[in-house]
């Protein structure tokens, strides 16, 4: 999509900080952090959101908690922890109509919604 924030770092028209990237997945680090690691798994596909998602979609969101995996293990984030959050439509916080996973980790995460 042509204006869209996240199809533009993907594509490298705007900077981004990557952390890893290949052919279906991309992440790079949130521009306004909540904590020390706040990373955006992100496919490469346009999705609004995970409402506009379908089962033609199914390995590609599986492969974003797979990326995350791998991404938590390697910086060793997973014996402190971290969390993954979707925001899905406005009324959730979503901000940005590009399907995109939070990675957040490096601080105490007490707060909880449910
Ligand atoms: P959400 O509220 O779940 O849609 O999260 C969108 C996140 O995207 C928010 O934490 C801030 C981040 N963000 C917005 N614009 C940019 C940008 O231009 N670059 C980067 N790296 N992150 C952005």
């Amino acid at each position: 999509m042509t204006d869209c924030i996240f199809c533009k770092i993907i594509a490298g028209e705007i900077p981004g900080q990557f952390v890893y990237r290949d052919d279906e997945i991309v992440v790079f680090r949130d521009i306004n952090p909540t904590a020390p690691v706040h990373l955006l798994i992100t496919p490469r596909k346009h999705i609004a959101s995970n409402t506009e998602a379908t089962s033609a979609d199914e390995a590609l969101l599986g492969k974003m908690f797979t990326v995350a995996r791998n991404l938590a293990t390697e910086q060793g984030l997973n014996t402190s922890g971290y969390r993954l959050i979707i925001n899905t439509g406005a009324g959730a916080g979503q901000t940005v109509l590009h399907l995109h996973m939070h990675l957040i980790a490096g601080k105490p995460m007490g707060e909880r919604l449910l």
